[in-house]
């Protein structure tokens, strides 16, 4: 059974994978709406896979015999700018996620909580690949600049990504 200052730890961690995959959606709604379905296909496999984040801690939580409590979700904005400035907010959010895990890592460890230790190995793997795509992202927009036609093959590229 894990203790209640983990459980609440890990509730409140459910909520922001939870606001992650609310932000994305609406960023792959901005962009569908921007005429770029590329990207607002790879944002809609984003908010697909932040909504797995969020089950594999509620998952655990309960494998654990312990509470859920979910939060309330703030709205995300419905307006995002450019899309270089849309993937500078997506590379902020996800390095704001990496600090809030190793935080979580931290209480698992001063909580001598073995299994939560493990489990968090795997998004803390995770986090290294999402700062990671975003990084990549962003700075090939940062090479796109003004190019409509490079920004058009970018979004083509986007827009193969897979479930
Ligand atoms: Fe759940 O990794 Fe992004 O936010």
């Amino acid at each position: 059974m894990m203790n209640t200052k983990m459980q609440t730890a890990i509730n409140d961690q459910i909520q922001k994978e939870f606001y992650s995959a609310y932000l994305y959606l609406a960023m792959s709604a901005y962009c569908e709406e921007s005429n770029l379905s590329g990207f607002a296909k790879w944002l809609k496999v984003q908010y697909h896979e932040e909504m797995e984040h969020g089950m594999k801690l509620m998952e655990h939580l309960l494998e654990r015999g312990g509470k859920v409590t979910l939060g309330a979700l703030a709205a995300p904005p419905s307006e995002f700018g450019t899309p270089l400035v849309m993937f500078t907010e997506v590379l902020k959010h996800e390095e704001y996620i990496t600090a809030n895990i190793n935080e979580l890592y931290e209480v698992a460890l001063a909580e001598k909580d073995y299994p939560v230790q493990v489990m968090l190995q795997w998004f803390i793997t995770e986090q290294v690949e999402e700062e990671s795509n975003a990084t990549t992202i962003l700075e090939q927009l940062k090479l796109v600049g003004d190019n409509k036609g490079a920004l058009i093959m970018l979004d083509k590229e986007l827009g193969q990504r897979q479930d």
